[in-house]
């Protein structure tokens, strides 16, 4: 093989290499991760599960931080979370969302079982929109 069409070839796997890691990271939805970033309307969305186990049946923190375009804390979001399973119906269940910081929320969730969960985050800031998903596991 002629050593250019090597270091294309080269090139083009590098290449190939940096777009399939952009998608990996870009895809809150499709990969159960810890953490979930998101940018839709201009709100920057990070959800981030708890530090450690998520047990069912006690308080399980997520902390959500929001940033505007000009990477600003968004104060006083309205905020819904509501966690469900997503291959089976065993209820909605909404957290208990708080600001504990400039553009910082704490979502606690209550969960009654063990398997695969999603949490879906819905913004409204001033006409500004955005719906967010973040899966992860029950223990
Ligand atoms: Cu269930």
């Amino acid at each position: 093989m002629p050593k250019a069409v090597k270091s294309a070839l080269a090139g083009l796997l590098v290449l190939a290499a940096i777009v399939l890691g952009a998608l990996y990271l870009s895809q809150g939805d499709a990969q159960a991760t810890s953490i979930t970033r998101a940018v839709e309307d201009g709100i920057t969305v990070e959800i981030r599960s708890p530090d450690g186990p998520i047990e069912v049946l006690r308080e399980n923190r997520f902390t959500v931080v929001l940033k505007d375009a000009s990477g600003q804390p968004i104060r006083n979001a309205k905020l819904q979370m509501v966690m469900f399973m997503p291959k089976m119906y065993c209820g909605d269940f909404y957290a208990q969302i708080t600001e504990t910081a400039p553009g910082v929320y704490e979502a606690v969730g209550v969960l009654p079982m063990r398997g695969k969960w999603k949490a879906e985050l819905k913004i409204d800031q001033g006409g500004r929109t955005a719906t967010v998903s973040h899966l992860f596991k029950t223990e």
